[in-house]
């Protein structure tokens, strides 16, 4: 958009006047803050209602992207950068002695989702909104996004996020776009003219009441929406019951309705079966898919076509009511017979499966699920009914296989199940975890439908990553390359020219120096300890996991701790280890691991002969803002999960384009890094996916991993060196009663981590050989931008030309 200063200066004059009463120049920074959010929000409406405009006459097709989550971060820079409006932002603000930075920290995160899956979410409105497509995300409007996380003598805290207080001046409600979504009650049924009719009474009505956050792109006409469904009493106060006297329950009723929409649930790569979360799955799902069939049907008068104008996207089992859902609705309110509403919902709806971790797959019992959702129950049943009947077809006799199959078994209603009868395309999100799900977890249904099943490796929206996030990077990159690569990610293989060159490796080194300054005043602030820039910089960021291994690493500082008492001159290379990590709050053993690391962080820090050598660092309350910080500073990248457990990961890719090297097995989508980038230029070490099988074929015993080395380490856990004595995380490690110890192999995979841990060490010393790979990471980063992804979504999923 194109705006001179004086026209922005207006602009922010004249809605500070509307909305506080005062002209810019006398607005508190609070109010400057919203003022420019209110200003770039009106800019974004106003390019919004072209391209809705456009669009409209095209009628071509839309994806709708179905997500209980969505990691939005912030957005005031995000939006002006699409925009291309950040430098005449920046200049009609400091001509009002406003520094735009001081009103971009005022931004707290929208912290609406867990970690990567919801971080995806958001990269991919992104990646459709850049590509010009017409792309809607819905979710709920959580009043608490993922909690704020304080570390108090190593154990993690929780706090409420109140991130409405500031965040909400990006939100628009809707209330007159609000849709009935009933709870509970009984079902009647009717035979009137030969067909059956369902009556759904006694239910407990909630208002969903839809909230939009407009998503920009860069350099795009389009701009698309974000919509989150809020749950509300559809009676503010019953005044019958008041005036019966029942007030009190009246009340309750009310605030019932709106706990629905409170607070996200922290849990990530595990599911918890509450009421609560599936009265929040059904709002949104049944909300949303109200509001698309209704605009569908003043549209095209007909929902025969939905298939033909709608994808329907399930991000992992969370919003899989969705099958059941729009069955009813096309059955129930729109009067189609079962064969052609199941026709237009198999070929309407698509899904996306994010994790193997048995603990993740989403199953309901009955019982509860029948409570809560009694038609959309019996609908389950119908589907259920009809997919035994044509497995038996399939599999005759094989009532093993035909039970693993079904959506409804020993007493469960199971999702992924549902999703995979119904949708008509299924995909993993890397390489390795695509195959995984068709050779072992979904390999019934892979047998009978092949076609169904595919891949989409995971992709970030780099521009946020990169150009915003390190634009003394992007703007080298520039300078070199030219800004293709701003629009086309691939573009940045011309950096390899550059190889070997003495004075872009120094710029490189100089602009990492640079963000890794940055990062230690952060947490100089933050945690009072001061890191040095020289010495390596080396992350894992992420959520805290056993199966992400975070306890690997610590071990491995552990084993440095005592190289380094053995000979305080041997020759290690300064290092400081940066973490950064959210435990599900009752995740225990999380949060033990969380206190070790403290533990060991405190430990080192109190030995003079160590804390010049190693440094670790546990930065606290980890998300999108504190990963922008982070990212750009990193030199190593730790993604060291068991492999075969972590799907794709996404931080990896966000390291790797800031020239992070990765430190990792061969898992997710580090399989994928290490094919473009080469062995020369990764650190790889520990067992591969088969080799993970293998030896839990052959029966795995830790014990019989445990060299001298490591003995002295895990000792360490025990005996009071650190204060506290790490006893669960000893015996999680150790005690094989039931051939339980160990579950993640880190045992097994110390040796050889210990060894790539080594060879860092090494390597970093010749600095022009360790910037030589890191620029080959970064210039063969853009494979994992979102737009690609998103590109092979449309091609192969959505069936949507761009
Ligand atoms: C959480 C609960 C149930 C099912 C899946 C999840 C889940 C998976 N949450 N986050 N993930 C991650 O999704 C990312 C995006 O695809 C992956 O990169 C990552 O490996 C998953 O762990």
């Amino acid at each position: 958009m194109n705006y001179k200063k004086d026209e922005v200066t207006n602009l922010l004059n004249t809605k500070c006047m509307n909305v506080f009463g005062c002209s810019i120049d006398d607005a508190t920074e609070k109010q400057a803050y919203k003022t420019l959010c209110y200003v770039v929000k009106d800019l974004l409406a106003e390019k919004r209602s072209k391209f809705a405009k456009q669009y409209k006459e095209k009628e071509g097709k839309q994806v709708y992207y179905m997500s209980m989550e969505f990691l939005v971060g912030t957005s005031l820079r995000n939006n002006l950068y699409n925009l291309g409006m950040e430098s005449v932002f920046k200049s009609a603000l400091k001509q009002k002695k406003i520094d735009i930075n001081s009103l971009y920290a005022m931004e707290p995160d929208a912290g609406l989702g867990n970690g990567g899956l919801g971080r995806l979410a958001s990269c991919y409105m992104d990646a459709m909104t850049s590509l010009g497509m017409m792309g809607t995300g819905f979710s709920i409007r959580y009043e608490f996004g993922i909690f704020k996380q304080k570390i108090v003598d190593g154990w993690q805290m929780e706090f409420p996020d109140n991130w409405l207080e500031m965040g909400d001046v990006w939100l628009n409600r809707r209330e007159d776009e609000s849709f009935i979504i009933k709870f509970g009650g009984t079902l009647k049924e009717e035979w009137t003219d030969g067909k059956l009719k369902v009556t759904h009474e006694n239910y407990q009505p909630v208002m969903a009441v839809p909230y939009d956050m407009y998503i920009s792109g860069y350099d795009t006409d389009a701009v698309n929406k974000l919509v989150l469904w809020s749950a509300k009493s559809p009676n503010n106060l019953d005044m019958t019951a008041f005036s019966r006297g029942e007030y009190v329950r009246s009340l309750e009723e009310n605030t019932m309705a709106e706990v629905i929409s409170k607070i996200l649930y922290p849990a990530d790569d595990h599911i918890e079966g509450k009421r609560l979360r599936i009265k929040q799955q059904y709002l949104l799902v049944s909300a949303s898919l109200q509001s698309i069939l209704l605009k569908h049907i003043k549209k095209y008068k007909t929902l025969d076509n939905l298939p033909d104008k709608v994808a329907i996207h399930i991000n992992d089992t969370h919003p899989a009511l969705c099958v059941p859902e729009l069955t009813r609705i096309l059955i129930d309110e729109y009067g189609y017979d079962w064969d052609k509403a199941w026709d237009i919902v198999t070929r309407t709806l698509t899904y996306t499966n994010h994790t193997v971790m048995s603990e993740a797959l989403e199953r309901w019992p009955e019982s509860l699920f029948s409570a809560e959702l009694p038609r959309i129950y019996q609908i389950v049943l119908e589907i259920n009914r009809r997919l035994v009947q044509k497995l038996n077809e399939v599999y005759p006799g094989d009532i093993a296989k035909i039970e693993y199959m079904s959506p409804v078994a020993h007493g469960e209603v199971r999702m992924a199940n549902l999703c995979l009868a119904a949708c008509h395309k299924v995909n993993g999100v890397s390489k390795l975890h695509s195959d995984i799900l068709i050779n072992s977890i979904f390999k019934d249904y892979y047998n009978i439908e092949p076609d169904k099943f595919t891949n989409v490796t995971n992709g970030i929206a780099y521009r946020r990553w990169l150009c915003q996030s390190n634009p003394e990077l992007a703007s080298l990159i520039k300078n070199l390359i030219g800004d293709k690569f701003v629009h086309d990610a691939t573009a940045l293989e011309g950096l390899l020219k550059y190889k070997g060159d003495k004075n872009v490796l120094e710029s490189l080194q100089k602009i990492k120096l640079v963000k890794k300054q940055a990062l230690a005043k952060y947490i100089s602030h933050a945690n009072g300890i001061n890191v040095d820039p020289s010495s390596i910089f080396d992350v894992q960021i992420k959520r805290l996991h056993e199966y992400k291994r975070q306890l690997l690493n610590v071990l491995q500082i552990l084993h440095m701790y005592n190289v380094i008492k053995d000979n305080p001159n041997a020759d290690i290379t300064p290092r400081t280890f940066v973490f950064a990590a959210k435990a599900s709050a009752g995740y225990m053993m999380a949060k033990q691991i969380i206190r070790l690391i403290s533990a060991v962080a405190d430990l080192v820090d109190s030995d003079a002969a160590v804390r010049d050598k190693i440094k670790v660092v546990f930065i606290e309350d980890y998300k999108v803002s504190l990963a922008e910080i982070i990212i750009p500073a990193a030199e190593i990248s730790e993604q060291i999960s068991i492999a075969g457990k972590e799907a794709s990961g996404t931080g990896n890719m966000k390291l790797m384009i800031n020239g992070a090297v990765t430190l990792g097995t061969l898992d997710g989508a580090n399989v994928e890094i290490c094919e473009q980038v080469g062995k020369d230029n990764i650190f790889l070490f520990g067992m591969t996916a088969p080799e993970v099988e293998e030896l839990w074929r052959k029966g795995y015993n830790p014990n019989f991993f445990v060299t001298p080395e490591l003995k002295r380490v895990l000792d360490m856990l025990t005996s009071g060196i650190l204060g506290t004595r790490f006893e669960d995380i000893s015996k999680s490690l150790l005690t094989n009663s039931f051939g339980t110890a160990d579950a993640y192999m880190t045992i097994a995979d110390f040796e050889s981590y210990r060894q790539a841990q080594e060879r860092v060490g090494k390597e970093y010393l010749n600095r022009d050989k360790f910037t030589d790979m890191s620029l080959v990471n970064i210039a063969k980063a853009g494979i994992f931008s979102a737009d690609r992804a998103v590109k092979e979504y449309a091609d192969n999923i959505w069936n949507i030309k761009l």
